[in-house]
């Protein structure tokens, strides 16, 4: 089983370089930030809690999130691997997934780091906001507690899948074709 880990900060193109994974390798994609955006579309209490940070470019409680990934993971049990985007975000997530793979005989395979500069950031979200009609892309500020917070709570988990020999750096400057071509070619090494 194939379980990688798209890591990076918002706007560093998991959600689209996952839409490419997900074809060549045959993965089912878990994107908790599209798994969030459907609880609040639903209007469901979970989704209301969760707007109220996302909103503000916080985190959403822990115990919310990985609460969703059980569920799915439950959920999708004859599946050739997952690609999980966006989650773990913390440590406590990280080890949570941990957890809920190993005690399934299915770790963790790799992290995919997708390394892009702060300014393209923000560029890339400004101009997303434009048109997706996400509230955290439209405004500057959210943005920037955005990448903040990326570097306080969810950087550190490099460490995390370091230490168990699992990271991998992927430059995620250019177009999304040669994003794509590098990301292959690590996850091929898998
Ligand atoms: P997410 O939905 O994960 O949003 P994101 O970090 O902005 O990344 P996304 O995947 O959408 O964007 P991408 O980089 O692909 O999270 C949203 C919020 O939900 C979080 O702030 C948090 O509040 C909450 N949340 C989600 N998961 C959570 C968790 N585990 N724990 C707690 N809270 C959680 O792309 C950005 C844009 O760049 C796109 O428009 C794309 O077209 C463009 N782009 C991509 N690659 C490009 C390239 N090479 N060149 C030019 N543009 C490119």
């Amino acid at each position: 089983m194939l379980n990688l880990v798209l890591f990076g900060p918002p706007g560093a193109g998991k959600g689209t370089q996952a839409d490419f994974l997900i074809e060549k390798f045959e993965l089912t994609h878990l994107s908790t930030g599209d798994l969030l955006r459907s609880e609040i579309a639903a209007n469901t209490p979970l989704g209301l809690e969760a707007k109220k940070y996302m909103d503000k470019g916080e985190l959403v409680p822990d115990e919310v999130v990985i609460g969703m990934i059980g569920n799915k993971l439950e959920a999708n049990k004859e599946v050739k691997g997952f690609i999980f985007d966006g989650f773990p975000r913390t440590v406590a997530q990280a080890e949570a997934l941990d957890n809920l793979l190993n005690g399934n005989g299915m770790p963790v395979s790799g992290m995919l780091c997708l390394e892009v500069e702060k300014q393209e950031l923000i560029d890339r979200l400004l101009t997303r906001g434009k048109t997706s009609g996400r509230s955290d892309d439209q405004d500057e500020s959210i943005i920037e507690n955005r990448i903040q917070v990326y570097h306080e709570k969810t950087s550190p988990l490099k460490d995390y899948y370091l230490a168990q020999d699992k990271q991998y750096s992927i430059d995620g400057m250019g177009t999304i074709e040669e994003i794509a071509e590098r990301l292959s070619e690590t996850v091929n090494k898998l």
